[in-house]
């Protein structure tokens, strides 16, 4: 007996570890994820949202492929430092640092400033588009702060110093079933995977 085909679904980005946490959120709806190819173009992003950049990324890679696709735009916004690196997270201060050293200046940045005063969110929007149009946004967010020092393995980014306060430890130091239950990309994937079983391109 032949088996249907899983319809695809392209998610479209170039970081490797957003790619991994997409694809076990989506893994119980009933689409195929896949990943960019490698030979994709970059796309820059200009806006000045988050919800701005995930349209903008979508609506772009949604030209290029038959496929509906999901584009997230995410980061990391610290209260102390105005809301900053916010939709500049990936590239912050310096596009060509290492993420390590990223954290590490984020750190000295907040020297000094007591547990209540390092106060952050991650936001992630997401959305899902065909074809140059739009069909879904999503959107979450997770409440947490900056840590004294980064701590732990697991993850990616910023998780080394992002303190979740009813764990006081960091996304590097839970695993990735208890990072994707809590985190902002958790929250807008579970929103999205409710919406996609009622949907076909
Ligand atoms: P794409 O645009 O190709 O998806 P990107 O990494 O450039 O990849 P963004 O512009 O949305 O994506 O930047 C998001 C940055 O925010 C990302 O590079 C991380 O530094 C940070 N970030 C987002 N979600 C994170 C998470 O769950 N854990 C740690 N850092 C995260």
């Amino acid at each position: 007996m032949v088996s249907a085909s899983r319809p695809r679904l392209l998610i479209a980005t170039s970081n490797p570890g957003k790619l991994v946490e997409m694809r076990e959120l989506l893994a119980e709806t009933p689409w195929e994820i896949v990943g960019l190819p490698s030979d994709a173009p970059d796309f820059e992003e200009t806006g000045l949202t988050f919800a701005e950049n995930a349209r903008d990324k979508a609506l772009y890679r949604s030209l290029l492929t038959d496929v509906p696709v999901v584009a997230d735009d995410s980061g990391l916004v610290i209260d102390a430092l105005g809301g900053e690196p916010g939709v500049h997270s990936a590239r912050y201060l310096d596009p060509d640092m290492a993420q390590g050293d990223r954290n590490r200046a984020v750190l000295t940045k907040l020297a000094g400033l007591a547990p209540e005063e390092r106060t952050a969110r991650f936001i992630c929007h997401l959305v899902l588009a065909y074809r140059g149009e739009i069909v879904h946004e999503t959107e979450g967010t997770c409440e947490g702060r900056i840590a004294e020092e980064e701590r732990g393995r697991t993850g990616f980014g910023y998780d080394p110093i992002f303190l979740v306060p009813e764990l006081e430890l960091t996304f590097a130091e839970i695993s990735p079933a208890e990072k994707d239950a809590r985190s902002h990309r958790g929250e807008a994937a579970r929103a999205l995977a409710s919406f996609l079983p009622d949907w076909r391109p």
